[in-house]
């Protein structure tokens, strides 16, 4: 372990929070990673929590003013995992202090929103990094190997979707602790922030930047009790979002989100179809990822599963042995160890901060696109 330690300070303590502490703790038994990271202080507004967090996570110290986490002269990093609508204030104060930060994605509710955040860790110069995690499952990044290598000739489509289906019910409340998603002045929208961004953040990784879209959003539940005030309101937030779009490289786009497919807890699938070759992943499946090469010989032809849990596949080398997979959590490792050895070579992690306001202009499109009924340049 490198005894260049680096000090975290963890503002917010859901279940983002969970999943990166996780990772801090982790990622220098895995990987020679240049920095030790060291949750030194956690902060949430409710202090019993921060501090119930914090003796199970290790943090050392316990804050409920997150401007005194950004002031604190020991933390080297901020990490935002707060609702959307907190990334910005918070974002631009730590790069002011001269701190590394990183946020939870999206980097904030709208492109105009990230702007100033970009401009501010760029006027800085500080590292500065957006937690899009799928891009370090090893079977999309061994994908996006794939598709670097130019196996799949030139791309046609692109496809992806997110479903899930915890808010049919119209008794989930909106804003609050676990509900601040539902709430649009917190989140910003509703899937198209949230699920699509996702989509959309592998997309322009895999496939090159988006130039216009044509969208459809629909709210099916209009009003929610605010789980704060208790008070009914209307819903401001997309429920389910379906666009199409044209890719620079001339594909074609069609990507579907909700939060209301029965039986879809988190389904997360991207299919691209190459003229050689096509790939399809699968959330569900995290671990596996198809191929079908059409140079392959025709009595044999077919798609592959393939298992990515071997030495030579991105990051399985560092894992258990052959075979073993490994999960969710383990993404969010494998994207703070890039991260980290960013930080040290000088040349950042992607994706930073202006990588992720071009996701946040594909959404304002996509929402902008639905508003209208027209397509919307990006
Ligand atoms: C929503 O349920 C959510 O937790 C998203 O906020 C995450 O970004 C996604 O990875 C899983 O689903």
């Amino acid at each position: 372990m490198s005894d260049k330690k680096l000090n975290v300070g963890m503002i917010g303590c859901g279940f983002m929070a969970k999943t990166h502490s996780n990772a801090y703790s982790n990622v220098a038994h895995f990987f020679d990673v240049p920095f030790t990271p060291v949750l030194k202080t956690v902060c949430d507004l409710n202090a019993e929590r921060a501090a119930a967090f914090a003796a199970k996570w290790g943090y050392e110290n316990v804050e409920s003013d997150w401007r005194k986490v950004v002031a604190d002269p020991a933390i080297d990093l901020i990490d935002i995992c707060l609702p959307n609508n907190l990334h910005a204030e918070v974002a631009i104060a730590a790069a002011e202090a001269g701190k590394a930060v990183v946020s939870e994605k999206p980097l904030a509710r709208t492109a105009a929103e990230a702007e100033p955040m970009v401009a501010a860790v760029e006027k800085a110069g500080v590292p500065n990094f957006v937690s899009f995690n799928y891009r370090r499952i090893p079977a999309v990044a061994l994908a996006k190997q794939i598709i670097d290598s130019g196996k799949l000739g030139k791309i046609f489509h692109y496809r992806a979707n997110f479903l899930q289906d915890w808010t049919i019910n119209a008794n989930v409340p909106q804003g609050g602790k676990d509900t601040w998603r539902l709430n649009v002045k917190e989140a910003g929208s509703g899937v198209t922030g949230d699920l699509l961004a996702h989509c959309i953040d592998l997309a322009i990784w895999q496939n090159g930047p988006v130039k216009d879209v044509t969208a459809l959003t629909e709210t099916f539940v209009k009003e929610r009790k605010n789980a704060v005030t208790g008070v009914m309101e209307p819903v401001g937030i997309d429920d389910a979002c379906t666009f199409l779009c044209r890719f620079a490289n001339g594909s074609l786009g069609n990507f579907e989100s909700t939060r209301y497919a029965r039986g879809h807890k988190a389904l997360f699938t991207f299919e691209i179809n190459g003229e050689h070759a096509s790939i399809r992943w699968d959330l569900h499946d995290l671990h596996r990822l198809q191929f079908f090469d059409h140079g392959d010989e025709g009595t044999v032809r077919g798609w592959r599963s393939i298992h990515v849990s071997d030495g030579d596949q991105p990051y399985m080398g560092k894992w258990w042995v052959p075979g073993l997979a490994i999960g969710y959590g383990e993404s969010f490792i494998h994207q703070f160890k890039e991260f980290l050895e960013g930080m040290a070579c000088g040349k950042p992690a992607a994706p930073t901060f202006r990588d992720a306001l071009e996701t946040n202009r594909v959404c304002d499109a996509v929402l902008a696109s639905a508003a209208s009924g027209q397509w919307v340049t990006v």
